[in-house]
């Protein structure tokens, strides 16, 4: 031994999710990051999420084992494919580059995971199930209803972003849980197009958000052939995310979110293809990094009740 061994530790990657010694093995697991805030309409920095998470990610603060016991390093092999390019004048082209990263992501029929970047990523990520015309039912986990047709003069705004999905050929359906910030005329928008929704104060009356999230997915997977889960940070009170770009107060605790994404993920059949993003986190905001332990967590947490589809 020598003295250079007391320096630091092998950096970690991805929690240790991603080995280094995999030779021919295939990825089971797909990640990628998405640095695009152009739309953000309020505080903008979400393009620094995905590098800022994984910064943070190969700290030696954590272990790769959920609260039941699972160590995710048995079961994942992660590929992190880095961050899409983004061209930061042009929205537009921009979500073109995202729509065909993600479509050959669903290539691989492996589930995938997209860091954002603002909430405007996800229209991008619905174009690609359109190239692939894969109906796709959107579970949107939000703060907002993000169902403005224009703000800003621009149609691919983050406030946009449902309402944009809600017209693709491929719509198969969107779940709102979480909204608390709306207009009512959004509110008939949503019903007009059978949107489930639930409101914040409708999740925190309810008893148990696990089995909420359980029956509410056991009523949903026969009915749709893809989940495509959008996690929108601002769900959460911001006392529990404060990094995010629009902060709305009275939020879900951070541990009812993650009860709530259990449920779902627990309900989700194997075999059952899905894909999800966490969207709206904002370094430039997140006091002593509280938003971004959170989203650690909540990944450690879903990983671990997603190894049936591994
Ligand atoms: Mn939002």
């Amino acid at each position: 031994m020598s003295n250079l061994d007391f320096i630091s530790h092998q950096p970690q990657s991805f929690c240790g999710l991603i080995k280094h010694d995999w030779k021919d093995e295939i990825p089971n697991y797909n990640l990628i990051g998405v640095p695009l805030d152009i739309s953000s309409s309020y505080r903008p920095g979400a393009r620094f999420g995905p590098d800022s998470l994984r910064r943070i990610l190969q700290s030696e603060n954590f272990e790769c084992v959920s609260e039941k016991g699972i160590d995710l390093t048995r079961y994942f092999r992660l590929k992190d494919w880095g961050n899409i390019g983004i061209i930061n004048t042009d929205i537009g082209k921009s979500l073109r580059r995202v729509s065909e990263g993600v479509t050959d992501l669903i290539s691989f029929q492996k589930p995938f995971l997209i860091m954002g970047g603002d909430h405007s990523i996800t229209i991008g990520v619905g174009k690609a199930f359109e190239n692939k015309n894969i109906p796709v039912h959107i579970i949107y986990i939000d703060g907002h209803l993000d169902l403005y047709d224009e703000v800003n003069e621009s149609r691919l705004s983050h406030a946009c972003s449902l309402k944009r999905l809600s017209e693709l050929q491929t719509f198969d359906g969107a779940t709102i849980l979480g909204y608390r910030d709306f207009l009512s005329e959004q509110v008939e928008y949503a019903k007009q197009k059978d949107m489930l929704l639930y409101s914040t104060s409708y999740l925190q009356h309810q008893a148990n958000l696990f089995d909420f999230g359980t029956s509410l997915i056991q009523k949903l997977a026969s009915k749709h052939q893809y989940f495509h889960i959008s996690i929108d940070l601002d769900v959460l009170d911001p006392s529990f995310a404060p990094g995010v770009g629009n902060p709305v107060a009275c939020g879900l605790t951070s541990r009812d979110l993650v009860t709530l994404l259990l449920g779902i993920f627990n309900a989700l059949p194997p075999g059952k293809n899905f894909s999800w993003d966490i969207v709206e986190y904002n370094p430039l905001f997140d006091t002593a990094d509280i938003t971004a332990f959170f989203v650690i967590k909540l990944l450690i947490e879903l990983l671990g009740e997603q190894i049936k589809f591994v």
